[in-house]
């Protein structure tokens, strides 16, 4: 509650002759203003705010704040200031019927309030050797408090402990507790509205150990990773040891290599090997005890491919065969599946392809055949997976459009092009050219044609002889089937190229003399003999 008190209008100022007359006005001015006041909550406040103005009795002083009008008076009195009743507090001083502005004065109410506890620890508490334990103490009131610790009497700040953490927002953290930090502990909220305190006795106590998860059995495949756990209390920290049958493998002071001793006490293997199958023990030990807890790891030996799949090229239509076989642990199943290019392989009806293990069978081999094959295996134990590519090849197909023309610089050659045939899968070797010269017998005339190329200049030929060429191209495989043959052409007469032979003249009469030689030889006769000029 607020109230003014009624005995405002408290001026002083004298009178002199050179004051002005009575009838004139003066502002209203503030003369001594508002203080700032701190109380303690519960107690009376009182702000105080003296005024003067002329004509006296239409000064008027009241109270606001926050813009709502509180009292009027020279004197604002709270008699049990609440919290709530802090803030700014203004003090307004006018003259009424005047027009003289009001004027205005401000100061602040602080209401303290003494330290209270708003969470306390307990009067005991017990803290685990080598754990944390946190002592909690908050306090409020305004002023905020401060905190000050003690320990049997002693301020921390003189103890300077580095285990000892303090923190406003929560209390005191004892960090790793020792047997020495069994004591007292006071908690002090200090303000200047006041101080209070609460105690606590901090026991240390030790603890045997105990497992939490004692380790189970593992079973992982060579290679990957086994993890045993063997989660522990106990106070102080038990220490903790790892042993396969007497060896100690892992401990404080123990380190080997791949076997890691985790801060939880659990025990990694990693990479795991099929020598560390047995039997596994933590040993967990402190001041108070032991106690241990076994389990065993069984470690299977990876799947992996040791046959695998090789690439092929087979001849169309007889048998290909893809093996693909695998070790593994005998102690467990695997299972084979093959595909090609993604997609599964099935065995077929007819029973042209066939999966067995070990190996998938196709016969009657065909260009449909022809992909990248893929054996994988799967199993408990790992997977893996290999890949083969299987080429399916036949002869080459007959080259097509094979023509002849007369070459127009050379008479005695034929100009041949053709168009390129499927090479059967396989890269094609080279081209068989033949010819068959006035109807004889077919022969070979280029054995071994690039089989880069699709046109050639057959030279050497002889004039006047009739012409039929026929052309098979060659792979891996064998000599494919021989195009079809050109029409028979024949070459341009010309004159002979060699000259009759063995010319022989004799004297027959006394008026004669005979003539005789042979023809040149027919293949330099180079067409039909039309006759001789004899000179
Ligand atoms: C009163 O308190 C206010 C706020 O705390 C401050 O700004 C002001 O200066 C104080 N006045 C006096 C006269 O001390
Ligand atoms: C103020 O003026 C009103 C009329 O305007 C009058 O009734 C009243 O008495 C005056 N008050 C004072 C204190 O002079
Ligand atoms: C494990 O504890 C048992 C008793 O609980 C004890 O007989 C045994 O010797 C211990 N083994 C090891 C390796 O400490
Ligand atoms: C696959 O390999 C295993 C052992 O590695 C062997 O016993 C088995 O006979 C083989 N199978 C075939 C089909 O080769
Ligand atoms: C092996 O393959 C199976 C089936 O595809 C799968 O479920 C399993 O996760 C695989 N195992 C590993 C270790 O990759
Ligand atoms: C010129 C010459 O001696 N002519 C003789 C050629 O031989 C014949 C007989 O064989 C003679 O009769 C010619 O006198």
């Amino acid at each position: 509650m607020i109230y003014g008190l009624n005995i405002h209008l408290f001026f002083f100022f004298s009178f002199s002759a050179a004051d002005p007359p009575e009838s004139e006005h003066v502002a209203p001015a503030i003369v001594i203003g508002p203080k700032n006041t701190t109380v303690l909550v519960g107690k009376e406040a009182m702000l105080e705010c003296i005024a003067s103005a002329r004509p006296v009795n239409g000064l008027a002083v009241s109270w606001k704040r926050d813009g709502r009008r509180l009292a009027s008076g020279r004197r604002l009195i709270v008699p049990a200031a609440a919290a709530s009743d802090a803030g700014l507090y203004v003090c307004e001083a006018l003259v009424s019927n005047s027009t003289a502005k009001p004027v205005e004065a401000k100061a602040y109410l602080t209401v303290m309030e003494p330290p209270s506890m708003t969470v306390q620890p307990k009067e005991k508490i017990f803290a685990d050797l080598d754990r944390n334990v946190e002592i909690p103490c908050q306090a409020s009131g305004v002023p905020q408090p401060r905190i000050e610790w003690y320990k049997d009497a002693v301020p921390l700040s003189k103890l300077a402990n580095a285990r000892y953490k303090v923190s406003s927002a929560t209390g005191l953290m004892v960090r790793r507790v020792q047997p020495g930090d069994g004591g007292i502990f006071q908690c002090f909220a200090r303000s200047p509205a006041g101080e209070t305190q609460v105690h606590t006795e901090l026991l240390v106590s030790s603890v045997a150990p105990t497992l939490l998860s004692p380790p189970s059995d593992q079973t992982v495949t060579d290679g990957d990773t086994a993890l045993f756990t063997c989660q522990n209390s106990g106070a102080p920290k038990p220490a903790i040891t790892w042993r396969k049958g007497s060896q100690v493998i892992a401990s404080g002071s123990v380190q080997i290599p791949r076997f890691t001793l985790l801060q939880s006490g659990g025990l990694q293997i990693q990479p795991v090997s099929v020598q560390d199958s047995g039997e596994f023990t933590c040993i967990a030990s402190n001041s108070e005890g032991t106690i241990n807890a076994t389990a065993a790891l069984t470690v299977w030996s990876r799947t992996v491919i040791s046959v695998p799949p090789d690439d092929q090229r087979v001849i169309k239509g007889t048998t290909a065969v893809l093996a693909c076989n695998a070790t593994h642990d005998p102690r467990i199943k695997i299972s084979f599946k093959w595909d090609r290019g993604g997609v599964p392989v099935m065995p077929s009806s007819g029973g042209r392809v066939s999966v067995r293990p070990g190996s998938l069978t196709i016969s009657q081999t065909w260009s449909g055949d022809i992909g990248d094959y893929t054996c994988s295996v799967t199993s408990q134990a790992g997977n893996d997976s290999r890949s083969a590519r299987l080429e399916v090849i036949e002869l080459p197909h007959s080259p097509r459009s094979l023509t002849a023309l007369l070459s127009d610089s050379d008479s005695r050659s034929v100009h041949l092009s053709w168009l390129r045939p499927f090479d059967g899968n396989s890269p094609l070797l080279y081209y068989v050219l033949e010819l068959s010269e006035n109807n004889s017998p077919w022969k070979v005339y280029l054995s071994e044609v690039d089989p880069a190329v699709s046109e050639v200049l057959v030279g050497g030929l002889t004039p006047a002889r009739t012409y039929q060429f026929r052309l098979c191209a060659v792979n891996q495989v064998g000599r494919g089937q021989y195009s079809a043959e050109t029409q028979r052409m024949m070459l341009r007469e010309e004159a002979p190229s060699a000259p009759p032979n063995n010319i022989v003249a004799s004297g027959r009469t006394n008026q004669s003399i005979m003539v005789q030689w042979q023809p040149p030889p027919e293949s330099e006769l180079n067409g039909v003999l039309r006759g001789y000029v004899l000179r």
